[in-house]
């Protein structure tokens, strides 16, 4: 038996910054109109890093940061909608890259959630005690995969990774969890379709492998469903918490969650401003961020709450003693 602790956080993003400006040169939108209906001013877009790339930039950071051996890891796990290949995962990657011989490693599909679905599931690996040190990563090169013609997705996504180390720890941090899924939602928000394509196939119908999405249904499920699952989960839980963490999808679902769920909107932290939306990046490297800037302490003081949503549609909350 075991507890897991967030011991070091770290982030990393591909140095092209293109702002909304730079868009407004090749989509018919503008500074004026992403601002004001999504909150987002730029975002990194890689030109030569691939996913494992981004996520090995972060593994790194973390080992440097914690002076650990590589060959001291027990595992690595990467959350990503955007590997570089389906096999191997960009996690066998990543090991590669680090020589990680000791780290058993694979991918966590579970696009904007991925990262709390990684920690979770990275937490019980921890809790059984089996395992003493292991990396979670949320990495994601959505330029990829997106249509540049379509400036109602091209405009809302960027490219980026961050990641938590996880050590051993006498106390328990990780406090409440809910993962849920509904998977009958799952065209509101969907990309990397693979048609069949074999000799055998006689009706050749080709859906469109870029991501789409239904913005209004998913915006909606957001205020809705994953409203309530956070006020439920707060109503739960006795303390106060400091941060609530989410998914950088949009500025205007923070300040409507904020009202819907009764909780002050200076306690949700933002970045979107400057990354868009990275998918199961979004939180690791938004905790990244307020670690550096030190509004959130490693030290077993505060309580964060992490929130993820999207495709699946999947949606992830954590309350941590961080
Ligand atoms: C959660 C959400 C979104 C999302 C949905 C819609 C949306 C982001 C549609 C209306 C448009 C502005 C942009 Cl809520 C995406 C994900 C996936 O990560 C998760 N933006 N918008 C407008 O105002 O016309």
């Amino acid at each position: 038996m075991g507890f897991a602790k967030m011991t070091q956080v770290a982030h990393y993003a591909p140095s092209r910054i293109v702002t909304n400006d730079d868009l407004s040169q090749i989509l018919d939108t503008s500074d004026e109109w992403i601002r004001s209906r999504t909150g987002i001013g730029q975002r990194h877009i890689s030109e030569h890093e691939d996913t494992s790339d981004l996520a090995t930039k972060v593994a790194e950071s973390l080992l440097s940061k914690s002076g650990l051996s590589p060959l001291e890891l027990d595992f690595i796990i990467i959350a990503t909608i955007t590997p570089d290949h389906n096999m191997p995962s960009a996690a066998a990657k990543v090991q590669g890259n680090l020589g990680a011989q000791n780290a058993f490693a694979f991918d966590v599909t579970a696009a904007c959630s991925g990262f709390v679905f990684a920690l979770a599931t990275a937490e019980k690996f921890m809790a059984s005690g089996a395992y003493q040190k292991g990396i979670v990563i949320g990495a994601e090169v959505m330029s990829k995969v997106l249509d540049w013609s379509d400036r109602s997705t091209a405009v809302l996504f960027g490219d980026g990774a961050g990641g938590v180390l996880l050590e051993q720890s006498d106390r328990q941090h990780f406090l409440v969890e809910s993962l849920n899924t509904d998977g009958s939602q799952w065209q509101n928000l969907q990309s990397g379709r693979k048609n069949l394509s074999s000799p055998f196939q006689e009706i050749v119908k080709k859906e469109p492998s870029f991501l789409t999405m239904d913005g209004r249904a998913v915006f909606d499920f957001t205020i809705r469903t994953v409203s309530k699952s956070i006020r439920q989960m707060l109503d739960h839980y006795p303390e106060e918490v400091d941060y609530l963490l989410l998914h950088q999808a949009n500025i205007r679902i923070l300040d409507k969650m904020a009202k819907k769920i009764s909780v002050d909107r200076d306690k949700f932290l933002a970045n979107m401003d400057r990354y868009g939306n990275t998918s199961g990046a979004s939180i690791p490297i938004l905790l990244s961020e307020n670690v550096e800037k030190g509004l959130i302490r490693l030290d077993g003081t505060q309580t964060i709450l992490l929130s993820a949503f999207g495709g699946g549609l999947t949606w992830g909350n954590l309350i941590v003693k961080i």
